[in-house]
């Protein structure tokens, strides 16, 4: 459920050096000569400065902010690209560090790749399907005929977008989805020097960096682009950030929380974490009436802070309670 990013580019533009950055993970950046190759998969967070406010009027003993989960794959051979195909939005890290470098057309090339990577996609699963339609399955049939029309489609140097009918679901394209460049240098982001500070304790980070972190820029932008909202959690213990994409309804929220809080769900209270803050006080805001209750079907807005009231699932014996 948690918002996912893949991180394409040529080889040595340095999607690993920008995965370090995002998520302080501290992987060797180490160009990919062949061998196994396996993608580095970690977790971002996502900064948020109404997160500590929340958890100071709240009284939280931690905050948790929102998390990205970052893909990245070594090189950018069609065949590794399939490990991509899940996530909600892809970064394409452009060499702007290097004095030959030249950012677009890298762009140019490294859309052309994900182009192949679908174009082989779509064969692979025409001669899968077309393999299990022998035994007459009319569905089967039909997802053959759709398939070579796609391929047609792709073969005669078409995009994915400009196919005018819907596709398999099951197909998750690359080309369909969400691209974010980031030029990787000084003139764009350097994601050398931001993969070295994540390594460091975040306020002696802030004090080499001139103005915010360049990295929380390229989170928030996935977030724009992907038209995602966050809403928070809090308690005694923890305030918690949570991203969903925007149009979602309360009960979604609580299922992204845990499945027992959808499936008991009985109402929620609701106040604008700006409200919150103003009041001073949960108690206060209540009072001042900004402080609501909703139902299941309550559109869940930016910055609500959001109190779940639902009944647990009846315990099933010792062995599931912790
Ligand atoms: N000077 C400079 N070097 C960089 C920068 N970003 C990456 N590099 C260097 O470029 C080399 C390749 O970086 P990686 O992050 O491993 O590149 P990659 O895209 O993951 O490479 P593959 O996984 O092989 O496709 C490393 O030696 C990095 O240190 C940068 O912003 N400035
Ligand atoms: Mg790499």
């Amino acid at each position: 459920m948690a918002l996912e990013i893949g991180i394409v580019g040529l080889r040595g533009s340095g999607k690993t050096t920008l995965f370090n950055a995002l998520t302080g993970a501290g992987v060797e950046a180490q160009t990919y000569l062949g061998g196994a190759p396996k993608p580095n998969v970690g977790v971002a967070p996502v900064v948020d400065d109404r997160l500590p406010r929340v958890a100071s009027v709240v009284g939280s003993a931690r905050t948790t902010p929102a998390a990205i989960r970052v893909v990245d794959i070594p090189g950018s051979d069609a065949a590794l690209m399939g490990g991509l195909r899940q996530v909600d939005a892809l970064v394409a890290v452009l060499d702007a560090f290097n004095t030959s470098s030249d950012p677009q057309a890298d762009l140019e090339t490294v859309k052309l790749e994900l182009l192949v990577a679908d174009r082989d996609h779509v064969e692979r699963r025409l001669e899968r399907v077309s393999r299990q339609a022998k035994s007459g399955d009319a569905a089967l049939r039909r997802d053959v005929a759709e398939l070579q029309q796609l391929l047609a489609h792709l073969e005669a140097g078409n995009t994915l977008e400009a196919y005018g009918e819907s596709l398999l679901p099951e197909l998750q394209p690359l080309t369909t989805k969400t691209l974010l460049p980031v030029a990787n240098g000084p003139s764009g982001i350097d994601c050398k020097l931001e993969a070295e500070l994540a390594e460091l304790d975040p306020a002696e980070a802030a004090s080499f960096r001139e103005g915010p972190s360049a990295l929380e820029e390229v989170v928030r932008r996935v977030f724009d682009e992907l038209a995602t909202i966050s809403f928070f959690t809090a308690n005694e213990r923890e305030a918690r950030a949570w991203n969903l994409r925007s149009g979602v309804t309360a009960l979604q929220a609580a299922a992204a929380i845990h499945t027992d809080m959808a499936q008991g769900f009985i109402r929620c209270e609701v106040v604008h974490w700006s409200d919150l803050v103003e009041s001073g006080s949960r108690a206060e805001a209540a009072r001042q009436g900004l402080q609501r209750l909703e139902g299941k079907d309550y559109p869940v807005e930016d910055g609500d802070l959001l109190s779940i009231r639902f009944s647990p699932p009846a315990p099933r014996g010792r062995s599931s309670s912790s």
